[in-house]
């Protein structure tokens, strides 16, 4: 296995001590909604006691070999945390959804492959993982609102499933959708969002080495608050980006509004790379606060994935990269 330790990608311990206050944007949307309208959700859910991984049929596939080409210096982020502390809107809009996310059903799962591809085809979720070549990566996680975690995700490089659909030479982008079911999705029922949860990729960017399908997450099939049964994770991208239990890859020449752009698209573009020196409207992305440490750091341009993403973007001087 190729071993190579790239020291871009290591963020120096130096702690930055101003601890920067903004609103979140749950805030914004709660005025934007009304008073009151975004109430507390999933209170009233039947699920039970959180379901394990024993009874996901996936998890005899795990744990995968790990690629070391993806491997650097921060500290893993501890499994509870990266499981319990995460943004599921269709949960609810804020950070303990992960009890509530035990109400998706993930087997049967049908993806959808379709548009400009050769031929259109669903495929249920474990043939497909019988067909991808499994992996380990770590990789970091940088959300939009200035927290990060560094996670052992195991899955497959989106372009062998590219390769699986067979785009036509039309294709631009790829567009992935998240499930839509409003009776175990409660934030499904709050109409002012623009489901199903939507983004997308150039076919440049969806088919980059970085650009992987998450199914696995600590040596386990990935829980369903992480985006279960599979998730993009595109690392030098924001969070908001990394569309959670897909069940569609759509191939179009045209580019999508994405669900975040169609809400604030002010705030929140298309290409989202992380750039510490461009700020969010309303708050600085100088810095990060890592989710396991509790430590400030520095961000990082593309955040630290520059060498291998760079090049997609040197042409592109007038589109809005970072945001
Ligand atoms: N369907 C869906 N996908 C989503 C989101 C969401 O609300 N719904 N939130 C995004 C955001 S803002 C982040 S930071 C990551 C969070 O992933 P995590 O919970 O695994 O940390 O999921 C992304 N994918
Ligand atoms: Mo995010």
């Amino acid at each position: 296995m190729l071993i190579k330790v790239k020291k871009g990608w290591e963020i120096p311990e130096s702690k930055v001590t101003s601890e920067d206050t903004y609103l979140n944007r749950r805030s914004i949307l709660k005025g934007m909604a009304g008073a009151g309208m975004i109430a507390s959700i999933g209170s009233a859910l039947p699920f039970g006691k959180a379901i394990g991984a024993e009874t996901d049929p996936s998890a005899s596939l795990y744990p995968v070999p790990r690629n070391d080409l993806y491997t650097h210096q921060r500290a893993l982020t501890p499994e509870k945390i990266a499981t319990t502390y995460n943004n599921f809107y269709e949960f609810g809009s804020h950070k303990t959804i992960s009890e509530a996310a035990q109400a998706l059903k993930i087997r049967p799962w049908t993806v959808k492959i379709d548009g400009m591809v050769e031929k259109e085809m669903e495929i249920g979720i474990d043939e497909l993982l019988a067909k991808m070549p499994l992996e380990e990566r770590i990789y970091r996680h940088r959300c939009v609102e200035a927290w990060s975690m560094v996670v052992p995700w195991s899955g497959f490089p989106l372009k062998d499933l590219v390769k699986l659909a067979a785009p036509t030479s039309g294709a631009k982008y790829v567009v992935m959708q998240t499930f839509e079911d409003k009776a175990v999705a409660p934030g499904q029922r709050q109409f002012w969002y623009p489901w199903p949860y939507t983004d997308g990729l150039t076919m440049a960017e969806a088919t980059n080495d970085l650009t992987f399908m998450v199914t696995g997450m600590y040596g386990k099939p990935v829980p369903k608050q992480n985006g279960a049964p599979l998730r993009l994770a595109v690392p030098w991208k924001y969070g908001f980006k990394q569309v959670k239990s897909i069940v569609r890859f759509h191939f179009t020449d045209t580019r999508p509004e994405t669900f975040w752009e169609k809400l604030l698209p002010e705030e929140y573009g298309f290409w989202a790379n992380v750039n510490p020196e461009v700020p969010h409207r309303r708050w600085s992305q100088a810095t990060e606060r890592d989710i396991g440490t509790g430590e400030r750091v520095p961000t990082l341009i593309y955040n630290g994935y520059g060498e291998f993403v760079q090049d997609l973007y040197k042409d592109m001087k007038d589109e809005r990269l970072f945001m």
